[in-house]
């Protein structure tokens, strides 16, 4: 038939690293529902299926328009049947069934709330949901043991949920500065993550520090928390220490795409910056923000800028990527060539893409 024939509406690339993807799209009503799906597939441990559906996501957020007819989908990407259907579904009717009852079920309403603790992971939220606990509250009074990080989420609950600005994360930025400098100074601090990307609001702060001269990096971590903590701004932290192996060939490979850098998980207490003075009386004057700090040498500095920048799905495409078409492996600290059996030196982001023969994206558009 006729339509079959017309070319397709759009044309999107199949890896995320292969295309631009903005913070600001046209297609929000689509995206927040198919990343509803994908949330309940990871509460219910289902990995395939939930990043089936991020992926599917993804490709609505590069869309130069917003999409009326599913015919304009024809020929893209990782949209599945099911995406697929929902879509469909919520171009027709306004609304998808499936989408709106996973919202309102009480699993999913109690895993989500579970694992908006910081510390509470998927599988101990699930354990504690099927012993009957729904709200944190059912955690105060209850007989379940809670690990330090746990109880620290629980305490700080509130604040650690309520979003981070651009500009309280630009006020913690100035008091880790102040932290390294005071007990290393030349060292180099760089705001990663969403913020990089340009999101005008996180879930938390993270920080890449290092040091122009390699080596001078090493046990950093433990004097910068030391110096936080002195100055009582730490309300918990957790310092795990570099376990990456040099060998005579060069670095390691570490065994999972976790990467091994010396790096604090941390909750900040930052004091309130420009409430009014009634405000202030309200409530009090200080706000429970999580931080994340990692340390990386100089030498693999730029893998550790593109390792912490995200998006999570940005970042795991580029390994896909780097494996599956230039049989390399990409990970925060090294890039190697399986082919020429050696590791690939960059000094930036742009010579990374360009090692891996992609485009350059700036960090703006690696909103995957
Ligand atoms: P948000 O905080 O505003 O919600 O968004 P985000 O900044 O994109 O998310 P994030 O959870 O803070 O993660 C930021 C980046 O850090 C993301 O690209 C993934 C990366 N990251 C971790 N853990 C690890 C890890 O263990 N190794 C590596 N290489 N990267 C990691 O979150
Ligand atoms: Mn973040
Ligand atoms: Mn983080």
């Amino acid at each position: 038939d006729k339509l079959r024939l017309d070319p397709p509406e759009f044309t999107v690339k199949n890896y995320a690293c292969q295309r631009r993807t903005p913070l600001k799209h046209n297609n929000t009503h689509l995206t927040h529902a198919l990343e509803l799906l994908a949330e309940s597939a990871a509460f219910g441990e289902n990995e395939g299926r939930s990043v089936a559906f991020t992926r599917a996501a993804s490709v609505l957020k590069t869309l130069p328009r917003s999409v009326q007819r599913i015919e304009e989908l024809r020929g893209l990407p990782c949209l599945g049947e099911h995406s697929l259907r929902v879509i469909k579904e919520i171009l027709e009717y306004g609304a998808s069934q499936e989408v709106e009852s996973t919202r309102q079920s009480e699993q999913y309403q109690a895993m989500k709330a579970l694992t908006g603790i910081f510390g509470v992971g998927v599988k101990t939220a699930d354990r504690w949901y099927r012993e009957g606990v729904r709200r944190p509250s059912d955690l105060m009074d209850s007989e379940q043991k809670l690990n330090q990080a746990q109880q620290a989420g629980l305490q700080h609950y509130k604040d650690l949920n309520t979003c981070v600005s651009k500009a309280e994360a630009d006020a913690i930025g100035v008091i880790v500065d102040q932290a390294v400098q005071a007990v290393l100074p030349g060292a180099q601090i760089t705001l990663t993550g969403g913020f990089r990307r340009g999101k005008e609001s996180g879930h938390d702060v993270d920080f890449l520090i290092t040091h122009p001269e390699e080596g001078k990096e090493e046990g950093l971590m433990p004097k910068v928390v030391n110096w936080l903590d002195t100055q009582g701004l730490l309300l918990y932290q957790k310092t795990t220490r570099n376990s990456y192996l040099e060998s005579k060939d060069g670095p390691a490979r570490p065994p999972s795409n976790m990467d091994r850098f010396e790096r604090c998980f941390s909750i900040f207490k930052l004091e309130s910056q420009s409430c009014s003075p009634p405000e202030r009386e309200k409530s009090h004057q200080w706000k429970a923000v999580r931080v994340d700090l990692v340390v990386s040498p100089f030498s693999q500095f730029a893998f550790a800028v593109l390792g912490w920048t995200g998006s999570k799905l940005f970042e795991r495409d580029l390994r896909r990527y780097a494996g599956q078409v230039k049989n390399m492996s990409l990970n925060s600290h090294s890039l190697f060539d399986s082919h020429q059996r050696c590791f690939l030196r960059a000094t930036s982001e742009e010579e990374i893409f360009s090692l891996l023969g992609l485009e350059y994206i700036p960090a703006c558009d690696r909103n995957a």
